[in-house]
């Protein structure tokens, strides 16, 4: 099994004006595209080669750089198409709800951390909700980095590289990660990932 892009699950247009086509096209079609095309060169030949991407991910963290990088960043969108979706941001579920009150003191906290996270992210990288001891946590990573490689599970991420924002945004990343968490954030999925992440 190699590395494959993922379809977006919705048009390429449908996040607008939160997030514009043209930054879809580049970052899906094209950044994407680039991790799962290097990534597939990097693993040839390799004890990686039919893997999972998790099994790449968490086997090849500080041992092979390269293709650390480019599988963690396939790993990362594959999942941030999905944690997007259009009109997003509402409600989030019940039992989600709970267990984010229970570990980060209130929603409105979480959201404040989790936008403060990606804020403060020096550089390129992500900010994340994960799942770690049993609890939710704020975390954020650089470059390709995720919670995997952290004792952690990821249940929500948003990519800070500049790729993600700067064609919408420019350089008002606190601008876009409001929007995000305000706008596009699908807590269902996020949701799912939580039910599965605290068996
Ligand atoms: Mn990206």
């Amino acid at each position: 099994m190699s590395f494959s892009l993922p379809d977006l699950p919705y048009p390429h247009d449908a996040l607008a004006p939160i997030m514009s086509k043209e930054t879809l096209e580049f970052h899906h079609d094209k950044h994407h595209l680039a991790y799962v095309n290097t990534g597939n060169n990097l693993m040839k030949g390799t004890e990686f080669e039919g893997k999972s991407v998790e099994e790449v991910v968490k086997g090849s963290y500080g041992k092979n750089a390269p293709l650390f990088n480019n599988a963690g960043q396939h790993f990362n969108h594959i999942h941030f198409w999905k944690w997007m979706k259009p009109k997003g941001g509402g409600k989030i579920p019940g039992e989600l709800e709970k267990a984010i009150v229970d570990s980060l003191g209130s929603v409105e906290k979480a959201k404040e951390d989790f936008i403060q996270a990606g804020v403060t992210q020096f550089g390129s990288g992500w900010a994340w909700l994960a799942v770690k001891n049993g609890k939710i946590e704020v975390m954020k990573t650089p470059n390709g980095e995720n919670p995997l490689v952290h004792g952690g599970k990821p249940i929500l991420g948003v990519d800070v590289w500049e790729h993600s924002y700067y064609i919408d945004y420019r350089n008002r990343r606190p601008d876009y990660l409001k929007a995000f968490v305000d706008n596009l954030v699908n807590w269902e999925y996020v949701a799912e990932l939580y039910a599965a992440a605290a068996k």
